[in-house]
């Protein structure tokens, strides 16, 4: 990763209903009416609209940090230990401690609200193999009209729904075309994936190359098509839209 600092969004994603082995986990460690966030980091919080799902690495572990008396987040050790050095995340960080474990399988099928999300009523926590303890939250929101990682998963997940243990109507959700490209049209990932023929979220390779790809053209050349900034470029929606997160409290700043 070199010595740059990624400056990364962290999206607050709401839970709604706990699935049914993460509520037997949790019994009794969180007061009630206690608010819990999966918080992805995020280089493209200008796609927001068109989350569908949102990734746990399956056999990663995640733990429950307090916040505030009402605010936990779910993320790794690593991301909370980070965030402890970083102003405005764990203003009582010491004070605020873990407050419970698990593992990324125990908690698919979990409903959240993700913000800006076309997908009001929800969207589930879901597997992704190729998610790393090492980068950002451990958790990665799903995008999968702009992010080839997030596509070819989504279809690989779709395919194989009995063996990953969830519904197809889980992962099958509309996917929402928000920025045009001149190369790829409105579904850049999509495209990308079929063109390069990526069979599966392990053809590593091939993968690369279509998130570059997908980088440069939806960057440097996007134009949103849909949300507050339609008609803008790219380059300035990003921030517009990272701003209008972080105000309304459905995000913050987070750098590693
Ligand atoms: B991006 P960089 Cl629409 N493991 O967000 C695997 N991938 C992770 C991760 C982890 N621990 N943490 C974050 N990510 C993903 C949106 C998106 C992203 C779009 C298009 C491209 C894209 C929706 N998913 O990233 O290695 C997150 O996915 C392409 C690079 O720090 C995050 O932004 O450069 C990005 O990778 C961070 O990757």
């Amino acid at each position: 990763e070199g010595v740059g600092v990624q400056e990364y969004t962290a999206i607050k994603l709401k839970v709604k209903e706990w699935s049914e082995s993460a509520k037997q986990i949790l019994d009794g460690k969180l007061p009630e009416g206690a608010n819990v966030y999966f918080i992805p980091a995020t280089l493209r919080p200008e796609t927001m609209y068109g989350q569908t799902c949102c990734f746990v690495g399956p056999t990663i572990e995640y733990g429950v940090f307090k916040v505030s008396e009402t605010e936990y987040y779910v993320c790794s050790a690593r991301a909370a230990r980070n965030m402890s050095f970083q102003p405005g995340t764990f203003p009582e960080w010491g004070l605020s401690p873990q407050v419970a474990a698990f593992k990324g399988k125990d908690v698919i099928g979990t409903v959240i609200n993700a913000p800006l999300s076309i997908h009001t009523q929800g969207v589930r926590i879901l597997p992704m193999e190729t998610v790393k303890d090492t980068k950002g939250t451990a958790v990665v929101t799903c995008v999968p009209s702009d992010s080839p990682d997030d596509y070819a998963t989504v279809v690989e997940l779709a395919k194989k729904a009995e063996y990953y243990g969830i519904k197809k109507e889980w992962v099958d959700l509309e996917i929402l075309p928000i920025i045009d490209t001149p190369a790829y049209g409105n579904l850049t990932a999509k495209k990308l994936v079929e063109d390069l023929k990526i069979q599966s979220p392990k053809d590593t390779k091939k993968l690369e190359e279509a998130k570059e790809k997908a980088y440069k053209e939806g960057f440097y050349k996007g134009i949103m098509i849909y949300g507050d900034f339609k008609g803008r470029k790219v380059e300035d929606a990003k921030t517009l839209v990272r701003n209008q997160l972080i105000e309304s409290g459905d995000a913050f700043a987070y750098a590693e």
